[in-house]
């Protein structure tokens, strides 16, 4: 523990603006603990710990681009390449005003621990910039998309680093992504980016592919209880792809949404969402159709500037928004109105105290990185196809999805028992995550 809480330290000294990422490593470093007690003389040898908190790269970019008013913008972009240990650097671009280098590293730290869950050759890695896509025109995504490529493009490639969406950021973009990175480097790379359309080497399953994991996931948990999706009441958060694709698989497996909700408020709908309400979701987003439209339109009630956590009564909490939506005040209170499952389909969305109180009242939490890592799985079946230049079925996508989730959670329970932690999920992905990344930083020799 003295190994861990040193590195902690340090990671604390370096770095004491960056709050989010100094909760994602004390998360993460403080649940190996069996691990390194085991092993600790060849961690420290390797100096495993200190190399996994330290970023391969950290790149920060001036994206430059003109408004419509003809007025020049300037934001500032983001990748880092944190771990390529096990392949390629692999994860998303975020567009969102929040976006910091430390929201930037705590994704990117989680996604190398979440690639490796997959059993997919896939490193770990982040990007995006502080820019706002709310009231920007096409033209203006457009430009904004090229400028951020014209930067992005000399440090990515199919065998390099391979970006994707997050929040902010879908197939639109990542089609202006691509012809922008096409047209710079000359060369047909469709692998450089996934989270493409169909037209030019997207996969089928891969804008549903994270919802529906999330969802394959919970049914193995569930499974566990001698329970099923058919019949619980779910609050979810968010109103964009992970919400929808969960909600989508939800409703199909016979459970009720009750919730939904954006950064201005959440909709409640009583008698639960509908099947076509959850498939509008994303067309009511693209229309730009407000909250209190789409409740209007589907029978639900928008509570406005509030989060449905603790104020909403049901058996699953999903949060598909963003981190930290969950903290401790709210986690008592969810405790009270009886919730038994936390589903993170966002990354990080409860603070490490609200997880804490979730476990010690019997909440079972399904940690991101294991719960959302289909979106990337199916990324990295994305990236299989284009390498192989062909294009599975919708079925063939959705059954290696289930394998995958399945095989997730299969690692989790072995990891559970090797290292005798009950049945606590957070501690043992972590724990699996762990192991294959630093028996692979091992065997490649100290860089
Ligand atoms: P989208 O941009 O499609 O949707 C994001 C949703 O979250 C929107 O409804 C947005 O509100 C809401 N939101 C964003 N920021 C905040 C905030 N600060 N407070 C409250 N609500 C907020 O993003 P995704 O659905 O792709 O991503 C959601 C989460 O899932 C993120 O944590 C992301 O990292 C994670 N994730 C995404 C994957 C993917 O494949 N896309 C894969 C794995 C994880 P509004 O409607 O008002 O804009
Ligand atoms: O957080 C995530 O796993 C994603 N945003 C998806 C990353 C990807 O490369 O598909």
């Amino acid at each position: 523990m003295d190994y861990i809480n040193q590195v902690i330290q340090s990671v604390k000294d370096k770095n004491p603006n960056e709050h989010e990422y100094i909760q994602a490593v004390s998360e993460v470093l403080l649940s190996l603990a069996p691990a390194i007690e085991k092993d600790q003389d060849l961690y420290k040898k390797n100096g495993i710990l200190e190399r996994l908190v330290e970023p391969d790269r950290c790149i920060s970019f001036r994206v430059c681009w003109v408004d419509d008013s003809g007025k020049p913008q300037v934001n500032r972009g983001y990748r880092v390449q944190f771990n390529n240990a096990i392949g390629p650097y692999k994860g998303g671009l975020r567009f969102h005003p929040s976006v910091n280098l430390s929201v930037i590293k705590f994704l990117a730290f989680e996604q190398t621990f979440k690639n490796s869950l997959t059993t997919l050759p896939m490193g770990g890695g982040k990007g995006g910039a502080d820019f706002d896509p709310r009231g920007k025109s096409d033209g203006e995504i457009m430009r904004f998309c090229q400028a951020f490529m014209t930067e992005l493009y000399r440090h990515i490639g199919p065998d390099i680093d391979v970006p994707a969406g997050d929040i902010g950021v879908s197939q639109r973009e990542v089609g202006y992504m691509f012809g922008q990175y096409k047209r710079i480097r000359g060369a047909y790379e469709n692998g450089v980016l996934t989270g493409k359309h169909l037209s030019f080497g997207g996969s089928f399953i891969r804008p549903e592919a994270t919802g529906y994991g999330a969802v394959y996931f919970l049914e193995q948990v569930l499974n566990h209880f001698n329970q099923n999706i058919k019949g619980l009441t779910f609050a979810l958060s968010g109103f964009g792809n992970v919400a929808w694709g969960s909600a989508k698989k939800i409703i199909e497996l016979g459970g009720k949404v009750v919730t939904l909700s954006g950064q201005d408020g959440y909709i409640y709908f009583e008698n639960g969402l509908s099947k076509e309400g959850a498939e509008d979701i994303i067309l009511a987003r693209q229309k730009g159709l407000t909250k209190q439209e789409f409740a209007d339109k589907f029978g639900g009630v928008f509570y406005k500037n509030q989060q449905p956590w603790g104020k909403v009564k049901a058996d699953v909490y999903m949060p598909c928004a963003t981190q930290n939506e969950i903290d401790l005040e709210q986690a008592i209170k969810a405790v009270q109105l009886g919730v038994k499952f936390v589903n993170e389909g966002a990354n990080m969305p409860t603070t490490n105290q609200a997880i804490d109180y979730f476990k010690d009242h019997g909440v079972i939490v399904c940690p991101a990185k294991a719960a959302n890592a289909g979106g990337v799985a199916v990324s990295g079946l994305e990236m299989s196809q284009n390498s192989q230049r062909l294009s599975w079925t919708k079925e063939e996508v959705d059954n290696k999805l289930k394998d995958i989730m399945r095989g997730i959670y299969n690692q989790l329970i072995d990891a559970a028992n090797e290292f005798g932690i009950g049945y606590d999920l957070c501690k043992a992905a972590n724990l699996a995550g762990f192991k294959k990344v630093s028996t692979a930083m091992i065997m490649q020799g100290i860089y």
